[in-house]
């Protein structure tokens, strides 16, 4: 896989550039994390609002407003969650961008990275992250075993995601907070609601369930939380906006 591939070269990089003891010294490392799978759990609207510039589907989703004013925007309007992209290439994004969002709100961060290395897990703490998103699709079942419970003694929750039942099967252990079903097809980018419908009644009950990708409007929410669904992470619908924040009080 071309993604996981670039991302190997990127790591090997970065550890030569930042050792893990810098990370570890650095001002946000030891901060109190703030749960997404709690606030998750005590809400009724679950919102998990995402910064994506661009992404390969799309190219161009909004390349003008600052990471500042959507944080804020997406905090103001009541959002449980936010998920800030870090990977360059594909989406535009860095970890520059997290960290401005996490020196604009409280809101809890969940850090978007095609995470392969436990080193992703410290800068993610390091850059202010509070949450850390595990692709199945990517990883074998002894490396998310691996990842998340690193990421657990971090403090940092984890959201791991799948596309189908293989993938849920092959990753549920304890060591998982948040369960998300991506409703885009990586291969041919088409998405469909329905996948989370279907996955639903095999997730089992004690992970927070997550919906992901092209939902667009109440009615998709509303219909997914019959499902059980507890959490809605929401890109482009509000980042094609002027001002994603104003879209995303409802
Ligand atoms: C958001 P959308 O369709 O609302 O913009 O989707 C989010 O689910 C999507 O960006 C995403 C993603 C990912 C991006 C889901 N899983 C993995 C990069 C990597």
């Amino acid at each position: 896989d071309k993604i996981v591939a670039d991302k190997r070269k990127e790591v090997a990089l970065k550890k030569s550039i930042v050792p893990v003891s810098q990370l570890e010294a650095s001002a946000l490392f030891g901060r109190e994390t703030n749960s997404l799978a709690t606030a998750l759990r005590n809400s009724n609207t679950g919102i998990i609002a995402e910064h994506k510039r661009r992404s390969p589907s799309k190219s161009v989703i909004n390349q003008k407003v600052s990471v500042e004013e959507v944080a804020l925007g997406y905090e103001k309007a009541g959002v449980c969650g936010m998920s800030v992209l870090t990977d360059g290439k594909y989406f535009g994004g860095s970890l520059e961008d997290l960290l401005l969002a996490r020196a604009s709100v409280n809101t809890p961060l969940l850090r978007k990275e095609f995470i392969i290395d436990e080193y992703q897990l410290i800068e993610a703490r390091a850059y202010g992250a509070d949450v850390i998103l595990l692709i199945a699709a990517v990883l074998s079942r002894e490396e998310i075993k691996t990842l998340s419970e690193t990421a657990k003694s971090l403090g940092l929750d984890v959201l791991l995601e799948v596309h189908n039942e293989e993938e849920l099967h092959k990753s549920v252990m304890p060591s998982l907070d948040m369960l998300g079903v991506n409703n885009r097809n990586l291969k041919t980018f088409e998405v469909s609601i329905e996948t989370s419908k279907t996955l639903s009644s095999v997730i089992p009950d004690d992970f927070v369930k997550v919906s992901e990708s092209g939902i667009s409007n109440v009615e998709a929410i509303r219909e997914l939380q019959q499902f059980g669904y507890k959490g809605f992470l929401i890109g482009e619908n509000f980042m094609k906006t002027e001002h994603p924040g104003k879209s995303a009080v409802e």
